[in-house]
């Protein structure tokens, strides 16, 4: 009997050891919020969330301050070929050791019901629930497409929202960064 609790107290404490070393859960990365307009109802979120566990994941909700209501959406095409969003109850896999990109024309984090209009540059807070390793807050700043990349820069806004800070690399492990936006 001894032998086998040994080893059943290894894994416990491998399995809940994990979460406290940086890049050895889940962490997300190019992340932001595009808003349709100030007046518009909702938003949507994209990031690519990386995987570096042992295990796949899943991506089964979402939630923020800033809307009412958060799903987990999809874009699919219909029989006349126009693209529509659907709700993916099931969520998102994020396979082990790998990633999984929500992107423009594919699948998001939708925010419905905003509370307020979101301003560009603001950083809104998303709380992700995954299966496996519970929730992972992280805070994704308003804008048209990933922050610091190419597209961000191409746009050439200029107005001097002080982009710089990497918040779109912010891999959002614990809890809220604190940049004080
Ligand atoms: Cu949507």
């Amino acid at each position: 009997m001894r032998p086998f609790l040994s080893a059943a107290a290894a894994a416990f404490l491998s399995f809940f050891a994990a979460p406290a070393l940086a890049h050895d859960g889940l962490a997300v990365r190019d992340g932001y919020v595009r808003a349709a307009g100030a007046m518009a109802m909702s938003a949507a979120a994209f990031m690519v969330i990386e995987n570096h566990r042992a295990f796949d994941d899943r991506l089964v909700a979402a939630a923020s301050d800033v809307a009412r209501r958060v799903e987990l959406h999809t874009h699919t095409q219909d029989a006349q070929g126009v693209m529509r969003m659907v709700e993916v109850p099931e969520g998102f896999v994020i396979p082990a050791g790998g990633e999984y990109a929500l992107a423009r024309g594919g699948d998001h984090v939708m925010l419905m019901g905003l509370v307020r209009p979101l301003t560009e540059g603001e950083l809104v807070t998303i709380t992700l629930t995954f299966e496996q390793s519970g929730e992972l807050v992280v805070q994704l700043p308003v804008a048209d497409g990933p922050m610091g990349g190419a597209a961000a820069a191409d746009h050439g806004h200029g107005h001097g929202h002080g982009h710089g800070h990497g918040q779109g690399h912010g891999h959002g492990h614990g809890q809220g960064h604190g940049h004080g936006k």
